[in-house]
């Protein structure tokens, strides 16, 4: 069985990925890094993610970057998890939506309400749009719940989740019903709880 190593800081956007982890149920190893020393900019890191950034992901000989993208290999890598939705599924592309949504419209439209920009760009230039809508369309999207997927939890909900927790936590996103009760859901998850503790370990250490 090929190795895994989680190139990490504790608690970072690699908290994530620690939490999908936890999930698979498979050995990994911690390759701590300290963001405050910049650590993550020194040339041997870089030579594992040129963006210099954490998470990164070492599985035998690969190497994946960026957070939702190694969420979607290890969940497909380790399927016995039941953390994918597989080719040929019908319900795939909601999945995968679900997996892009994250990155590319909830965490910008949030990243842009917290910290504005000079000019507000129009709205057909953002890929999310406008903030109420990506909003409205999470929203309705986790209330039926339990998860995004319904009754099966995915890698998609380590994603999503893990944006809504950290942008509740700050107080950056809206604290709308649909996303109380969900992110409550998620957090009865051991995964999520082991993760967790294991990162409030190194941020003291
Ligand atoms: N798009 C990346 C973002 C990763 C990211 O911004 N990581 C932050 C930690 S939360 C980081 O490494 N910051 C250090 C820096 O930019 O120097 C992903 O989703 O994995």
């Amino acid at each position: 069985m090929a190795k895994l190593t989680l190139y990490h800081a504790a608690p970072s956007r690699s908290s994530i990925v620690r939490w999908m982890l936890e999930e698979v149920g498979e050995p990994y190893d911690i390759q701590l890094l300290s963001l405050s020393k910049g650590e993550q900019l020194a040339p041997d890191y870089r030579a594992v993610n040129p963006m210099g950034k954490v998470p990164a992901l070492r599985h035998g000989d690969a190497i994946i970057t960026e957070a939702a993208a190694i969420c979607t290999y290890l969940a497909d890598e380790f399927p016995a998890a039941g953390l994918n939705v597989p080719v040929g599924d019908p319900r795939r592309g909601a999945y995968l939506k679900w997996l892009f949504f994250g990155p590319s419209c909830i965490e910008p439209a949030m990243i842009d309400r917290a910290a504005p920009r000079l000019e507000q760009p129009r709205r057909g230039m953002l890929g999310y749009g406008d903030f109420d809508t990506v909003m409205d369309v999470v929203a309705k999207g986790v209330a039926p719940g339990p998860y995004l997927m319904g009754e099966q939890f995915t890698a998609a909900d380590v994603v999503v989740g893990s944006t809504l927790r950290w942008g509740l936590m700050f107080k950056i996103l809206p604290e709308r019903p649909e996303f109380m009760a969900y992110v409550a859901r998620l957090s009865h998850r051991p995964a999520l709880q082991r993760a967790t503790a294991l990162d409030q370990e190194l941020a003291t250490a």
